[in-house]
């Protein structure tokens, strides 16, 4: 059996062809369907997918905002295709908006993504608040494409948009007795009233330790394809964390908290045998319910679609020195 080598990862110059605005993604990439099937039938296979998500239009929720500007980000994964826009923004897990795939793209247009702002408190020198348009503007806004990788063995290749949760942080002043960060989602009963639809507590947490949210992998992210994040996938600011479960990674984030102790998450507050603390992408280590070894790209041909899960989901030179010494199987 032939062993890929774990990570296409590093800072090496990217062809610009691979970054580029929303638009030339989407051109590109109907360029190259286009070397394989005829416009047509890819059109008839993108009607079809779509009434089988039972989504009218699936661009609906997209905000009307301008491209960002951003520039190319060096920690970015190359050399795998794309996910297309149309299945990031339909096949979404956003439970406030509905606990089934097809529903966050269907009712999220109700999230209103301005005013908004993150509230930053606990182990600070002193609390504060970002708006999200200061946000948009403390860091170069950077494309970055990773691997996002779902416990419920599907996997999706993104172009975000963002910049490291670092930068943000060292703009806080957290107190050197910070061990940990925990992240809110915005949580409205008026608003996202399908929440009652599943037995999820609300609002929805997510906590990293310190280094792990330092690591300049860890995405503050505020757009998709070079254009802002589609309500479905969590505007105006999510946290994405691409070597853990896509769970790990919570959507429409308004308040940050620095704590002393492992802050109590979503999953892990329902399940704990089963969703831990950390979730990193570990194949070796078996979920109940989903296989962890293998994996399925969401909207590849079906004889390309499934694949080898790798440890870190692929990241481990960037992130693997973060568990040197810690059993993995113990602290899944
Ligand atoms: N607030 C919030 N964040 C969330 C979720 C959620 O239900 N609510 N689902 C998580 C899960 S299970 C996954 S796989 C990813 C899905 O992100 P995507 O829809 O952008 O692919 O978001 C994560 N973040
Ligand atoms: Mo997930």
């Amino acid at each position: 059996m032939l062993i890929r080598k774990p990570s296409l990862f590093d800072g090496s110059a990217i062809p610009s062809s691979e970054l580029t605005p929303k638009d030339r993604f989407l051109n590109r990439r109907r360029f190259l369907q286009g070397a394989t099937a005829s416009a047509a039938s890819l059109a008839a296979a993108a009607l079809a997918a779509n009434r089988l998500l039972n989504v009218a239009d699936p661009a609906q929720n997209v905000l009307a905002a301008g491209n960002l500007d951003t520039q190319r980000g060096s920690l970015t994964t190359h050399g795998e295709e794309l996910t297309s826009f149309e299945h990031i923004t339909t096949f979404n897990n956003f439970y406030e908006f509905g606990p089934d795939k097809y529903q966050p793209a269907k009712n999220a247009g109700v999230l209103p993504t301005r005013p908004w702002a993150i509230h930053v408190s606990g182990l600070v020198h002193k609390p504060r608040t970002f708006d999200i348009d200061a946000l948009l503007k403390l860091h170069p806004l950077e494309d970055r494409v990773y691997r996002h990788r779902c416990v419920e063995g599907w996997s999706m290749v993104i172009p975000w948009v963002g910049y490291s949760l670092s930068e943000l942080i060292k703009q806080c002043n957290p107190l050197s007795t910070a061990k940990y960060v925990q992240f809110l989602s915005y949580y409205d009963p008026k608003v996202t009233t399908w929440a009652s639809q599943t037995t999820l507590p609300f609002p929805y947490a997510e906590g990293l330790r310190m280094d792990e949210a330092m690591n300049p992998l860890t995405l503050l992210t505020v757009g998709l394809y070079g254009d802002v994040l589609p309500k479905q996938n969590g505007a105006p600011v999510r946290v994405m964390i691409p070597w853990k479960y896509g769970f790990k990674s919570p959507k429409s984030v308004v308040a940050i908290r620095f704590l002393d102790k492992q802050p109590e998450t979503t999953w892990n507050k329902i399940n704990p045998d089963i969703y831990g603390f950390y979730s990193n992408v570990y194949p070796a280590l078996q979920h109940p319910r989903w296989n962890q070894k293998m994996e399925r790209r969401i909207g590849m041909p079906f004889w390309a679609q499934k694949r080898t899960s790798m440890i870190f989901n692929g990241y481990s030179d960037f992130v693997g020195h973060m568990y040197s010494g810690m059993d993995m199987n113990r602290n899944f």
